[in-house]
């Protein structure tokens, strides 16, 4: 029997850089070994202020994104997390399960209450139980996630203990994190301090997927760059040009130290200029594809409605056993 493989992205903004070098990426080279389900995270956006048709478009444009990148829909199982109303459910029963304590300590949390001070609502708190349950209904083995999410898992996997305790051992699967080696973390192009993300405010921050050309040239070029002009990878001194070998790295699949040999005596001009255009390459295709895709909506609805089909039969399951494992009367069907 395959293992199972869950893993989201929250839909806000358009996909980065980071999020496909980080995240999709790998989830590409699960996508035959594993049985494998990817969801758009629709829900959690909510926990942030959203403009109602900019969040309906973006999730079309998320999917189509997913399909662009190389995720195949016949080998995986993609849907959209509020098509399950299993997850929602669920969130409820783990929500009772978890202390406040836990989720005070989330480092996510407090990064987020700081940067959206006028709206920290309960969702924002309680996010990671949602993601709990995104996991739990799936009976997940492994979740791969960027490094920024390993907190998550913990919860995640506590909880699980806090069920077993508290109502039915083994019900669900202990998941792990699978944290992908190389360009686990890709950050800021102005700040490489912080993460890339793609809901920062600043656009220079971060290259979308579906960015124009043009655009991705001009971020790549104004890249911040430290000190010094030696091409060497030194994330604690030289945070930018780490950075830039980093996605250089990922993109062209050399390692760091032959990059580094290659640019021995080059100005960060030039790698910046073989930056922009390894990029534009790799992206040129997504964005065709995407744009195309985006141009029959009734296409994406028909995926969308198989993904959540699939995806239901084994979230029913798990949700039918939790209810009848926390005493509650199940109705007749
Ligand atoms: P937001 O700005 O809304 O927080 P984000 O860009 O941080 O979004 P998420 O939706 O939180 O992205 O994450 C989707 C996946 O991409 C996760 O597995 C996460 O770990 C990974 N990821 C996000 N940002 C990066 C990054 N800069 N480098 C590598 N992986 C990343
Ligand atoms: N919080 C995640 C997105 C996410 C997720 C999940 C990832 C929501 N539910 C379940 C893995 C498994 C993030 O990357 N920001």
């Amino acid at each position: 029997m395959k293992k199972t493989i869950l893993s989201g992205s929250t839909v806000t903004g358009n996909l980065t850089l980071g999020n496909y070098i980080g995240a999709i990426n790998n989830w590409k080279q699960l996508q035959d070994e594993y049985n494998c389900y990817y969801f758009l995270a629709d829900l959690h956006a909510l926990t942030v202020q959203q403009d109602p048709p900019t969040l309906k478009q973006r999730i079309y444009s998320f999917y189509a994104q997913y399909l662009a990148l190389g995720l195949d829909p016949q080998k995986n199982i993609i849907f959209v997390q509020s098509h399950i109303h299993e997850h929602a459910e669920l969130t409820w029963i783990l929500t009772c399960l978890t202390p406040m304590g836990y989720l005070n300590r989330m480092t996510q949390f407090k990064e987020k209450a700081e940067k959206h001070v006028k709206n920290i609502n309960a969702g924002l708190f309680t996010y990671p139980v949602l993601m709990a349950a995104d996991i739990l209904l799936y009976q997940a083995d492994l979740v791969p996630v960027g490094e920024d999410q390993r907190q998550h898992l913990e919860l995640c996997r506590d909880i699980v203990g806090f069920f077993d305790r508290g109502y039915k051992k083994g019900l669900f699967k202990m998941p792990e994190a699978h944290i992908g080696k190389t360009g686990a973390r890709i950050m800021s192009l102005q700040d490489p301090t912080k993460k890339m993300s793609k809901s920062d405010e600043n656009d220079k921050n971060f290259i979308s997927i579906i960015d124009d050309p043009k655009k991705i040239e001009k971020k790549i070029k104004s890249a911040a760059t430290d000190s010094g002009t030696d091409i060497q990878f030194d994330e604690e001194n030289k945070p930018g040009i780490s950075n830039l070998l980093t996605i250089y790295s990922v993109l062209s699949g050399k390692n760091i130290s032959q990059l580094e040999t290659e640019y021995a005596g080059k100005m960060y001009g030039h790698l910046k200029v073989d930056l922009a255009e390894l990029v534009l390459e790799t992206l040129k295709p997504v964005k065709e594809k995407h744009d195309d895709l985006m141009k029959n909506l009734d296409y994406l609805d028909d995926l969308m409605k198989s993904g959540a089909e699939r995806a239901q039969l084994r979230a029913r399951k798990t949700l039918h056993d939790v209810y009848e494992a926390t005493g509650l009367v199940l109705r007749k069907p």
